[in-house]
Parts: structure tokens; sequence; C-alpha cells
């Protein structure tokens, strides 16, 4: 079976027809890896037509802290400048609930008419262990389809590293008043977002008391590795200011990574993704077959990662003749 026969359409995905994205997204959701070649297949073809100018954006945070709010004015702003938006929400399976600053979960606002928007929620708990590809799959369908990519996670254990091998920027989204953002940021996870968006800013007190402790800890974390100076900024997304500073900001890092690590910092994405696809598909006996993680990716940095599952036949010839 190719593709044309699975009823998708590349047309029709690159100029955003809904139904041809939906259908492109069931297939690469349900399919695991091992399974045809059709996934892979789409996945080498919309590699090709992903959008040359895109920029893949990472939102993250506690729950509650209004991130599904802050992306439906992001939404609004990039619609107006002209851009397509694609945005993938994974939620946690358990809702925390709420207490009178966190509220009730937003929705992700947005005109469904408007043919230039695409908005999927995937339930992480569904998906437990196979999220990690899934999301990369369907990011890659979004990329061929809009030029501004939006992933919401929940800032929660793993997730502040799992975005940062995903997205090209990645925004944390603080709780003023929670002590939690902070105590991350103190235990070294500062180095992961480009900016630092303290939420709720309406609120007056507590976003100020957020704002400075956090510019606090970013004066005593020093300068990036990567040369990047973070930025850091207080917005209300229930009232509407700050957003068009953050939409700059996301601009600006945008820049840097263009006149710079841009393409590297893909291709590490895409050696990560190879890896999981390896794990999933030959489990963690493949992996010490081929002499652990570490010899893997010293494999794959001197491959051809541009299509994953290319690089993965690779590993598995490697496999066979172990
Ligand atoms: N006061 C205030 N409440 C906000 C703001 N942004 C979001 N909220 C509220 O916080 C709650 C959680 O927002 P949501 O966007 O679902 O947070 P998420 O879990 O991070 O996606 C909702 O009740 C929102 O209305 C804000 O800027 N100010
Ligand atoms: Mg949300």
């Amino acid at each position: 079976m190719d593709l044309r026969h699975a009823g998708i359409n590349l047309e029709d995905i690159r100029s955003g027809k809904k139904t041809a994205i939906a259908g492109a997204l069931n297939l690469l959701e349900n399919r695991k890896p091992d399974e045809s070649g059709l996934a892979a297949e789409l996945i080498e073809a919309l590699t090709r037509i992903a959008r040359p100018r895109r920029h893949v954006i990472g939102i993250t945070g506690p729950p509650g802290a209004g991130k599904s709010t802050l992306i439906s004015r992001l939404i609004r702003e990039y619609r107006s400048a002209g851009h397509g938006v694609g945005v993938m929400a994974v939620d946690p399976s358990s809702r925390r609930s709420g207490g009178a600053l966190l509220g009730d979960r937003a929705r992700i606002e947005h005109d469904p008419g408007d043919a230039g928007i695409f908005i999927r929620s995937m339930a992480a708990g569904r998906h437990l262990g196979g999220l990690a590809w899934r999301t990369r799959h369907c990011l890659t369908l979004l990329e061929a389809a809009y030029d501004r990519i939006l992933l919401e996670t929940t800032g929660v254990g793993q997730s502040e590293t799992e975005i940062e091998q995903v997205a090209d920027s990645v925004v944390y989204v603080v709780q003023p008043g929670s002590g939690d953002s902070l105590q991350f940021m103190k235990a070294g996870i500062m180095e992961i977002p480009h900016i630092l968006v303290v939420n709720k800013a309406d609120l007056k007190n507590p976003a100020l008391k957020a704002f400075h402790e956090l510019q606090g800890v970013a004066g005593l974390s020093g300068p990036r590795e990567d040369g990047w100076a973070p930025a850091l900024m207080r917005v209300s997304a229930l009232e509407g200011w700050g957003q068009e500073q953050l939409v700059s900001a996301l601009e600006a890092h945008y820049r840097f990574l263009s006149a710079g690590d841009l393409e590297k910092r893909r291709r590490g994405h895409r050696i990560q993704w190879t890896y999981l696809l390896f794990l999933e598909r030959f489990g963690s006996n493949g992996a010490e077959r081929l002499g652990g993680e570490e010899r893997i990716f010293e494999r794959l940095e001197g491959l051809d990662v541009g299509n994953p599952f290319k690089a993965l036949n690779e590993l598995a010839q490697d496999v066979a003749r172990t």
C-alpha cells in the first residue's frame, strides 16, 4: 500500500486542508514504528515538504499556569501577522484540582472556521512510553502545513527535558505564588527555557514577587552555554497583555538560532528521535547488543538522520550483524 492508496494527499496537507491533516495524524498516531513502511514513507515525504521558515515552540510549565490561555493569545497574534498555526497540546491524564489561583482548565480558544489553524489534543496517559515518538511524528506533520507550531506540555518531571528535545524554542510559564517553578529553576533547569513568562501579572503582588525571584535566579546562573540571554517577562493571558512582547522575544530567539545552531539543534533532535524509534523496536536488549546508548549515539552522529526511519534501518542492520 502506498500513501495515495491510504488516502494521504500531500498537496492538501501542505495547503492546510484540515481533513487531510487529521487523516495523516490518525495514520501516524496509530501505527507502531515496526508496522508497515507507511508511516515511514509519510514521515519521509513530510520531511521533504517541511516549511523552510517554520518555528517549533514548546510551551511548558505547571498545570494551571495559564499555558492554554496564553496559547489562545499567541494564536491571535500569529494569525494577524499572517502565519499559519499548528498546535499540539499534550494533556496530563490526571487533572490537579484548582484552588483559587489556578481556576479551571481553559480550552485553547480559536475560530474553528479559520483554515489557518489546526489544534490537536493528546492525552499523555493513553500513550505512556509511546508519547515521545508520537509527538515527533505529529510535529513533523504540522511542520509541513504551518510555519508556527506550538506544543503545550505540562512541566512536571521529565517533560522539561523532553520539550528541549523537540522544540526550537522553549517557553516556561511560571505560576505566581507557587514555589514549584522556582524550585525547578534552582535545580538547574534554568538552562532549558529560552524565555521565562510570569503569567497572571494581573494578580499584581504574587506575579511581581515571582518576577523578582526569577530575576535573582537568572542573575546567579550566569550566561547560557549557547550564548543566548534568556528573556524574562510578565504577561496576563487572561486580560490579554504582554503577549506581543512574548512574540517579539520568540522572533528574536528564532533569528538567533537561524544565525547559529538551528540546523545543528534540529539534527540533534532527529538523532534523539531515531534512538527512541530504536528503543521502541529493539528494546533495551537491542541497545545493549549495540554497545549501549552512548555507542548508538556515536553511530547516529555518523549517519544521515534526515529521515529517522532510514537511520533506524541502518541500526537494524547493525543489530542483525551482532
Ligand atoms: N488571573 C489570571 N488567570 C489566568 C491567567 N491566565 C490563565 N488564567 C486562568 O488560570 C486557569 C488555568 O489556565 P490554563 O490556561 O488552563 O492553564 P494551563 O493548565 O497551564 O494550560 C484558568 O482558570 C484561566 O482562566 C491570567 O493571566 N490571569
Ligand atoms: Mg492547558
